[in-house]
């Protein structure tokens, strides 16, 4: 018999099963998806660190909501049976509602969750709380919120950083430079949102280099280049790019090869860009030279890139990192902006395409819209915030906060309710998220393990992994269709998100709205159901639903012309104009010039960022927590994948020499929001002046404001990146480091 196949946000999968027991696990044949990633399925199904049964924390199964928020994550957790568990959170939710209103009830609930598009998580708690009558949401996204906003400004959609790309047939054969803000770092192509079919990106980088593509990376680290791909490397100071982008532009019109037809026809707003380059306002020239001072790199190395992009056909590229920081808008506005210069938007191989470097599968090519999604049911509360700014909502109820041209009134939260993302892995400044986690008067999470967010929270669901249920997966940027079959059986007490969500649902007497009577089983029929209708407008004849089930996987007919992103837009700006003010690009935008913020011009500007390397003590390093290589976030943390503890810290050998550190030292690195524990090591190629850490590490923060996990968020910044987005500007952060002695450690 074959081994069953199925899909996680790190690839499809073989599951060797032996007596109900997941025994081992290997990527699908062919897929390319990591191996060790894959192969730790087992070990995190099984891992210690997974909950076997509800639990309830002591003080507030005592004394409920007027219980001290401050023993979350310090009293002990009682087992108590499912029906106990559920009739508390049940009976809470009514008084909460009753006492307190939908909006007291924070269920926004952000995070990856696992491949399965019914069981998704996130999906299933939103619906849930849609049916309920309404809660406090979250909006936009931590991987690139700044973008989204940004783009709908400046293109009229989030589309070129959500779902659009030049796909690499295009580029393969007709890009002569390909330039990468931000870099292509390979590990960041182990996963896709949703789980892929195909790990193919290192080998469309190499299709295009063999076919002659010349790859330029501008990073402040080397291994931001693919191993074996020969790239040209600039490493500017992190928070710089903007600046680059800029001096590009001044350059190319300086040439006179900025290519005017279309800054005409395509774009709105090249004037007053123009002017801001020339420095007409500020008196500030936006030079090469300026530019190359800001980044910290030679001068030269900057002409040299003005060079080749004189000539040829370019791609433009920058990773979501870059927008993850403060002013992080700029950065995506300026590279249009550089694009639009080079008048190449809308070409085979040519004009931009955000997050080639950023995850799997951008510019595969495939099929859009046939996947499923489980609905959601609106929100009658009519209440979200910046998804980035919950701890501030959490510390200033009431408080009104601008967001892309309105007010945000922050509610006053008296409920969180978590199922599917790990706040203590991914809010910026970890101390004051503990400090805040304490005022709600009750915290619900749903989690498979034992995370710093369960451990904190008053009432624990165990939920199943997707291996332990049925569901349909995959994402639109791969052309593949999964049946997920459920691999085992549930480990402990564990319970679907879907059943638990059900339950309650039935309780308070909206069972039919949340399931509409449905099971699992009716679900995914009924999901694959609209697949199949999708699929027939697409000219195309899906599997029935049983022949799905039978098959494993959908390979998806390719589309038949290679995507290039805005090339309709650029046969015919009359007839496919964007949905812009102006219709055209706009490389200014008067909309967000009249939202008259502080630190944001109506046109793409560089701007310091609030902690920046460039004006820094000298022992200050600019930090960068960047993706993990072998986690997805915090998940895979429980497994033998997590090494040595704590974590890493890399910087360049000068830089420890300097602080007299040795490889493997360890070190507090701090900022004046806390401190975590790191490793020291070398890393020959990286600039100076910066150190990177993980981000992924679980975090285990004492009174003392240490974290012992190794967290980066324990020492980022938790501001929003503008007014415009209020998005994570996590990259923006300034760190100093010392040799850390236990015994010096106070305890407290
Ligand atoms: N400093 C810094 N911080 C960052 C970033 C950065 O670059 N730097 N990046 C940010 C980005 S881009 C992102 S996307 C976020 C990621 O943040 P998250 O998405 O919150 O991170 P995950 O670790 O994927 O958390 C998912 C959690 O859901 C649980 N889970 C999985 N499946 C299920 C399920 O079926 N049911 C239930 N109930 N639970 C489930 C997992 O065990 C895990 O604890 O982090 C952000 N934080
Ligand atoms: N293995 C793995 N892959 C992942 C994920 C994961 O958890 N694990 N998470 C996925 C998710 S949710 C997301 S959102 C994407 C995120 O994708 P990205 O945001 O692109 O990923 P990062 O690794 O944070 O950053 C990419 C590179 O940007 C560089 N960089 C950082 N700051 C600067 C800067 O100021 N200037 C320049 N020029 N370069 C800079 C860093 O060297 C880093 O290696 O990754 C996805 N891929
Ligand atoms: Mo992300």
């Amino acid at each position: 018999m074959t081994n069953p196949i199925s899909l996680c946000h790190w690839g499809a999968f073989e599951a060797e099963i032996s007596n109900g027991r997941l025994i081992a696990t290997k990527p699908m044949q062919g897929s390319g998806a990591d191996p060790d990633m894959i192969g730790a399925l087992p070990q995190l199904v099984y891992s210690d660190k997974r909950i076997d049964q509800p639990h309830i924390r002591e003080g507030w199964l005592r004394n409920r909501a007027l219980s001290d928020g401050a023993m979350r994550g310090h009293d002990r957790m009682v087992p108590v049976s499912w029906e106990v568990a559920l009739k508390l959170v049940s009976e809470e939710l009514d008084r909460i509602r009753t006492d307190h209103g939908h909006k007291a009830l924070f269920a926004g609930s952000y995070g990856w969750s696992s491949a399965g598009r019914f069981h998704h998580a996130r999906s299933q708690i939103r619906r849930f709380f849609g049916a309920f009558g309404g809660y406090t949401d979250q909006t936009g996204n931590y991987s690139w919120g700044a973008a989204q906003i940004i783009l709908q400004h400046v293109l009229g959609s989030e589309d070129a950083v959500s779902s659009a790309a030049t796909s690499w047939n295009s580029i393969c054969g007709n890009t002569d430079a390909f330039i990468a803000f931000g870099g292509l770092n390979p590990k960041n192509w182990r996963v896709t949102s949703g789980g892929a079919g195909f790990h193919h990106m290192p080998a469309h980088i190499q299709r295009a280099a063999d076919q002659g593509t010349k790859f330029i990376v501008i990073s402040p680290v080397a291994d931001d280049i693919p191993p074996g791909l020969e790239a040209d490397w600039i490493a500017p100071r992190p928070g710089s790019d903007t600046a680059i982008m800029l001096g590009l532009c001044h350059e190319m019109l300086r040439r006179d090869r900025a290519d005017r037809a279309f800054l005409d026809r395509f774009c709105s707003g090249s004037e007053t860009l123009i002017a801001h380059l020339n420095g007409d306002i500020d008196q500030q020239p936006k030079t090469l030279e300026w530019a190359a001072t800001i980044a910290d790199v030679p001068v030269q190395s900057l002409t040299e890139l003005a060079d080749i992009m004189e000539t040829g056909r370019v791609m433009l590229t920058a990773s979501w990192s870059l927008q993850r920081a403060h002013h992080g808008e700029q950065t995506y506005w300026a590279l249009i902006a550089l694009a639009a210069m080079l008048g190449q938007i809308g070409l085979p191989g040519g004009g931009f395409t955000f997050g080639y470097g950023s995850l799997n599968a951008v510019g595969q090519s495939a099929r859009k819209g046939l996947v499923p999604a489980l609905p959601t049911l609106g929100n009658k509360a009519g209440m979200s915030i910046p998804v980035a700014r919950f701890v501030d909502m959490l510390e200033h109820p009431g408080k009104s906060i601008p967001f892309n041209g309105q007010h945000i009134t922050y509610p006053d939260t008296k409920l969180i309710y978590w199922a599917g993302g790990n706040p203590f892995h991914h809010a910026q400044d970890l101390f004051r998220l503990e400090r805040l986690w304490a005022r709600p008067d009750t915290v619900i999470v749903h989690e498979q393990f034992w995370t710093a967010t369960a451990s904190r929270a008053d009432i624990v669901l165990p939920a199943t992994t997707s291996l332990e249920r049925s569901d349909i997966g995959g994402t639109s940027r791969d052309p593949n269709v999964f049946y997920m079959p459920k691999l085992i059986d549930p480990v402990g007490q564990a319970r679907n998100d879907f059943d638990v969500f059900s339950e309650l649902s039935e309780w308070s007497g909206f069972g039919d709205i949340f399931s509409e009577g449905r099971d699992e089983t009716a679900w995914l029929r009924h999901l694959w159901s609209r697949t199949e209708t999708r699929a027939m407008a697409q000219g195309l004849s899906a599997p029935g639903f049983e022949e799905l089930i039978e098959k494993g996987v959908w390979q998806v007919p390719l589309p038949d012309k290679p995507e290039v992103y805005l090339s309709g837009f650029r046969q015919d700006p009359v007839e496919n104009h964007l949905p812009t003010d102006s219709g055209k690009i706009e490389l200014a935008s008067e909309r967000i010039g009249s939202f008259q913020y502080d630190d944001l011009a109506g046109h793409p500007a560089w701007f310091a960022p609030s902690e920046w390397i460039g004006d820094a003590p000298p022992d200050a390093l600019a930090l960068l927590s960047r993706q993990p290589a072998k986690f997805l976030h915090s998940q895979l943390g429980q497994t033998d994948l997590a090494g040595d503890q704590p974590p890493k810290i890399w910087m360049h050998p000068s830089e420890a020499d300097q602080r007299g550190f040795r490889e493997k030292d360890l070190v507090r690195v701090s900022s004046p929001r806390g401190a975590c524990l790191a490793q020291v090591a070398r890393m020959e190629q990286c600039r100076l002046g910066i150190a990177v850490m993980e981000t992924g590490p679980w975090y285990e923060g004492n009174k003392t404001g240490l974290d012992h996990g190794g967290n980066p968020n324990a020492v980022t910044l938790d501001i929003g990146t503008s007014p415009l987005s209020q998005a994570t500007a996590a990259q923006t952060c300034l760190v100093t480091l010392e040799r850390y002695l236990e015994d010096q450690e106070q305890t407290g």
